[in-house]
């Protein structure tokens, strides 16, 4: 599948008030600009043609908009985030959907869902219950999925303390192949695919991001980006320091849609 749109948010001045618990310090906000600027010109470099909304102050989160949206081919669905403090990043982003989508489907209360937690694998979609994603909101999702025809599979990494997400651990790079940490041997629901572990010091690598013929892969992190490129993978590497300060990894910053 070919993508070819993709929509963003611009971190904003106070981004530096954002959820973390990595434990690395403040992030600068000029400097978390800056690396987002080049995300963007990386998104359109690969051919996607991009909607970029304003910060919110409301939301220093705000610019990981994946985790607000789960987009597939035959319809989207917005999530309610696990993290209080970004249930209203949704509002935006929906209303910025809404002329690409038909049908927009809604996560409701109780459930949960961070869809940084949604690994979508050609179809198959892996679903991680996490401290974001509780079983109500994974429930839901799942059934959401199969009713537009889809597969799907729960991963409960709740004792994955390293993980915020799912995707902070695995990313699929197509033709059947995940790239993972070390965090899921012999997982049942991951058996059908090649699996390319990334060395636990290369950890937050895992987060790459397939976009059409290119693999974008955080910089600093040499023996993952070998990996993908052995794949034959053209990488683009971006500097992503700011944002992995506030545990956001490079998928969070981009919905990408057909
Ligand atoms: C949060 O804790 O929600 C944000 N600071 C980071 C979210 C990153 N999103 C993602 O990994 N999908």
């Amino acid at each position: 599948m070919t993508l070819t749109q993709a929509l963003l948010r611009l971190p904003g001045e106070n981004f530096a008030s954002g959820l973390t618990q990595a434990g690395e310090g403040a992030p600068d906000p000029v400097l978390a600009l800056a690396q987002h600027q080049h995300y963007r010109a990386a998104l359109e470099a690969v051919g996607l043609a991009l909607t970029v909304l304003p910060a919110d102050p409301r939301h220093p989160d705000g610019c990981f908009v994946e985790d607000a949206a789960l987009l597939t081919a035959r319809g989207a669905i917005l999530t309610r985030s696990g993290a209080p403090s970004r249930r209203g990043e949704v509002d935006a982003i929906e209303a910025a959907l809404e002329p690409s989508f038909a049908k927009l489907a809604r996560i409701e209360a109780p459930g949960t869902v961070d869809a940084g937690d949604v690994c979508d694998a050609d179809g198959h979609f892996l679903i991680g219950l996490s401290a974001r994603t509780n079983e109500s909101g994974a429930a839901q999702l799942a059934g959401l999925l199969g009713d537009l025809g889809y597969r799907a599979d729960i991963l409960d990494i709740r004792g994955i303390r390293a993980l915020l997400h799912l995707k902070s651990g695995i990313a699929f790079l197509g033709e059947g192949r995940l790239l993972t940490t070390t965090d899921f041997p012999h997982h049942p629901a991951l058996s059908a695919y090649e699996i390319i572990e990334v060395p636990t010091a290369e950890r937050y690598a895992a987060n790459a991001l397939r976009v059409n013929d290119h693999v974008l892969v955080a910089a600093g992190y040499p023996a993952t980006r070998a990996a993908i490129e052995s794949l034959g993978f053209e990488t683009v590497v971006l500097e992503m320091s700011e944002f992995r300060k506030l545990d956001g990894g490079l998928s969070c910053l981009s919905l990408r849609w057909q």
